[in-house]
């Protein structure tokens, strides 16, 4: 199956920056009991539920470096092999990051790169998805709060003047990764690499308004992969918003031969955005627009409003895709009230640890 492609990126504002020292994390360590394993990976939420071969010798490094006020990630390495799909190549197990502070992550910066640090190409990562076990997803509490995704273009998330995702010291955020290699070339060691500038919860800065990652799916609080059926054709489905608050602004998530993805809100009878995807020549996806709301101060929801997300395909290969498609509207959500929002923790489920096993939270 062709990568997805992620297309979110909201306000480009420059890094936070200073100087002083840099403070070193130890490695995570991968979880336990998955190396040299055949295993379904997490959830599937986002990776079709397929088994997959573990990549051996993957972990995650993170380095704080609190001078600049950035984490770095790095996932590896990974050894790819030219001209091997996702299904055949061995697959990072889940790694699981334990953030040291308490504050707010402001953006995420991510690329792909060598031993060395020279750029590898976007286009061997399929995907990659973080999720914070510690809390509950706003719209899905089935599922992990899905606080950042990306695919092959390497979509940056930009930061949002004001605002943050706000964590806590110990917060455990599960990055899944999936790799694949479709170029002639061989890469040796890549690495996954996430920069993701910071506020400090101490600092003596303003503090930042809490997004939450909102993630409305055709699919609605289930899998968001679906089959694709050849020619034209178009899924919606449904969440209720269950606080009041407001979207700043709204991208979407589509794959190869996605054409449309609508956002209402059927409550209100209003349209919150209407995206139209930039294909090729071939139909296969090049972009989905980013709508901003950051400047009316937000597309205001109410508790109880039910949201449609309707995503559009033309798929001309003739023939049904299975689990060819997905359609996601992605934004940030601010709660009028935040004194809600805490009661979204919830004690982590390790049930990802056991290998071999489907499940949905
Ligand atoms: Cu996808």
């Amino acid at each position: 199956m062709r990568n997805f492609k992620f297309s979110f990126a909201f306000l480009a504002m420059s890094l936070l920056a200073a100087g002083v020292a840099c403070a070193q994390e130890k490695p995570a360590e991968p979880k336990s009991g998955m190396e040299g394993m055949q295993h379904q990976h997490h959830g599937g939420f986002m990776q079709e539920g397929m088994h997959h071969a573990v990549a051996k010798g993957v972990t995650l490094d993170a380095k704080v470096d609190a001078a600049a006020h950035t984490v770095t990630l790095r996932v590896g390495p990974m050894n790819l092999p030219p001209h091997t799909g996702h299904m055949q190549m061995p697959q990072p197990a889940d790694q699981v990051w334990q953030v040291s502070f308490d504050g707010w992550l402001l953006a995420y910066h991510p690329r792909l790169v060598d031993a060395t640090g020279n750029p590898v190409p976007g286009a061997v990562l399929h995907h990659t998805a973080f999720w914070n076990e510690n809390r509950s997803d706003f719209l899905c509490p089935n599922k992990e709060e899905h606080i950042f995704g990306a695919g092959s273009e390497m979509t940056d998330w930009a930061e949002v003047p004001g605002y943050g995702y706000r964590v806590q010291k110990d917060d455990q955020i599960r990055i899944e990764t999936m790799v694949y290699n479709p170029t002639a070339t061989s890469y040796d060691k890549a690495y996954l690499e996430v920069v993701i500038p910071y506020q400090g919860a101490a600092e003596n800065t303003p503090p930042r308004k809490n997004v939450y990652p909102a993630w409305m799916d055709v699919k609605a609080c289930g899998n968001s992969s679906y089959d694709v059926p050849a020619g034209k054709s178009e899924k919606s489905g449904t969440v209720t918003v269950k606080y009041d608050g407001v979207l700043l602004g709204v991208g979407g998530h589509l794959h190869d031969y996605g054409r449309q993805i609508v956002l209402q809100d059927i409550s209100r009878k209003e349209t919150v955005a209407t995206l139209d995807a930039q294909v090729n020549e071939k139909g296969q996806l090049e972009s989905v627009p980013v709508k901003l709301f950051v400047q009316e101060g937000g597309f205001t929801f109410s508790a109880g409003d039910v949201l449609k997300t309707s995503a559009t395909y033309d798929n001309p290969t003739g023939k049904l895709l299975h689990n060819g498609a997905m359609g996601i509207a992605v934004g940030y959500f601010v709660p009028t009230d935040d004194s809600k929002m805490p009661a979204l923790r919830r004690k982590i489920v390790h049930i990802h640890e056991m290998a071999g096993k489907s499940h949905d939270h």
